[in-house]
């Protein structure tokens, strides 16, 4: 086909590789410089850079253009891992890096404190459908108390939450039934016994799943257990450089397909660098239990509507401890009332407040 200067339309937008050159009809083709515009599902974030998967499997660099604000909340990354945006292909023009232009609205999500910016959040994860908590029976072990700030923080995001005890071979879980009986499910594992490991399989399948945990609970090893070929590096405990600062690490997540059948992704596992702390909520002291399921689910037989389960007459919180009524464990109310006295009020912070939502 002859095509002359004369009835060559050249729109004076950019050259898609996939589509420069296109007959149409007759002698005419069209140029047609349109960058295309495509949806994905943010992996990874790495600075201002994201790496984002498309619906057909490729990964492509991406920054953000524009200003995306949340509603009143700072935030050192406007876009986060489990996000789902659309991005403008620039690959035509061969820039570096497309860009992110729109981000669909969120479900949940989990922040924790920047790491160089105190008044900061940084935006861990969103689009959550199960938050892991990897709680470590040894080497480390780890405390109640962590695991219980862990559970508060996503029963006041939103997430829904469970906990794994890792390295059961080393020793047994002392603390499993505690959360048993506080109705959170809860699962005995190990990598080296491989324990656990095919109902964790079938725990994720389905689901965009997040990891947490303090350093060296087992979160890598157990998602590299989940999929071997991941081969996710383990055993890095060394979180800080030698100034005593974070060094730079985020939470990475990980398409696996469950059953080999498919394959599209049936899960997505989000692992995560050791979170010390998320950025709390304003958690006032009336509130702190509706982040106990197992108090919330008795707190209308109180005999006060904003009971705090502490000095309050005929308060069936008390009640179910003093007579040993399994629902709730002693261990929990004790975290409870450490909680609510003092040092360990959760540090204020900005989003998804339970009761905002509804
Ligand atoms: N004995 C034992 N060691 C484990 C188990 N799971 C992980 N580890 C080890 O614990 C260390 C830390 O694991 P890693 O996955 O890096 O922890 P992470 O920091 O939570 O990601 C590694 O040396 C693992 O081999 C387990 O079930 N049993
Ligand atoms: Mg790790
Ligand atoms: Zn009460």
């Amino acid at each position: 086909m002859t095509v002359s200067r004369e009835n060559i339309i050249s729109a004076k937008l950019r050259i898609n590789s996939n589509f420069a050159l296109m007959p149409v009809s007759g002698q005419i083709e069209i140029i047609a410089e349109i960058n295309m515009i495509r949806n994905g599902l943010v992996i990874k974030n790495t600075g201002n850079i994201y790496d984002v998967l498309d619906d057909c499997g490729a990964v492509w660099k991406c920054k953000v253009r524009g200003i995306f604000r949340l509603k009143g909340l700072r935030t050192t990354n406007p876009v986060a891992v489990g996000d789902r945006v659309v991005f403008e292909d620039v690959s035509a023009v061969s820039e570096k890096y497309c860009w992110i232009t729109a981000v669909a609205p969120r479900k949940n999500c989990l922040l924790r404190k920047s790491v160089n910016l105190s008044k900061q959040t940084h935006i861990i994860a969103t689009n959550i459908d199960l938050a892991i908590v990897v709680a470590s029976v040894a080497e480390p072990c780890t405390p109640q108390g962590f695991i219980d700030r862990t559970l508060i923080s996503c029963e006041a995001y939103n997430v829904p939450a469970m906990v794994v005890f890792n390295k059961i071979d080393i020793e047994r879980a002392a603390l499993a039934e505690i959360y048993e009986s506080a109705g959170y499910k809860v699962l005995l594992t190990s990598i080296k016994t491989g324990q656990g490991i095919d109902e964790l399989k079938q725990t994720v399948s389905g689901k965009t799943v997040l990891f947490t945990g303090n350093s060296g609970v087992g979160k890598s090893a157990l998602i590299n257990a989940i999929d071997p070929t991941l081969n996710i590096r383990t055993g890095e405990i060394s979180t800080y450089n030698e100034k005593g600062k974070h060094t730079t690490t985020f939470a990475q997540m990980y398409p696996f397909t469950v059953f080999s059948d498919s394959h599209a992704p049936t899960s997505f596992l989000i692992d995560t660098p050791g979170i010390k702390e998320f950025g709390m909520l304003t958690i006032n002291t009336e509130e702190l239990s509706q982040y106990f399921p197992e108090m919330e689910r008795i707190r209308e037989q109180c005999a006060y509507g904003n009971c705090t389960h502490t000095h309050e007459p005929r308060c069936a919180v008390k009640q179910a401890v003093e007579a040993h009524i399994p629902t709730i464990h002693p261990a929990r109310y004790r975290s409870y009332l450490n909680i609510l006295s003092g040092s360990e009020i959760p540090e204020p912070s900005l989003i998804g407040n339970k009761n905002e939502k509804k």
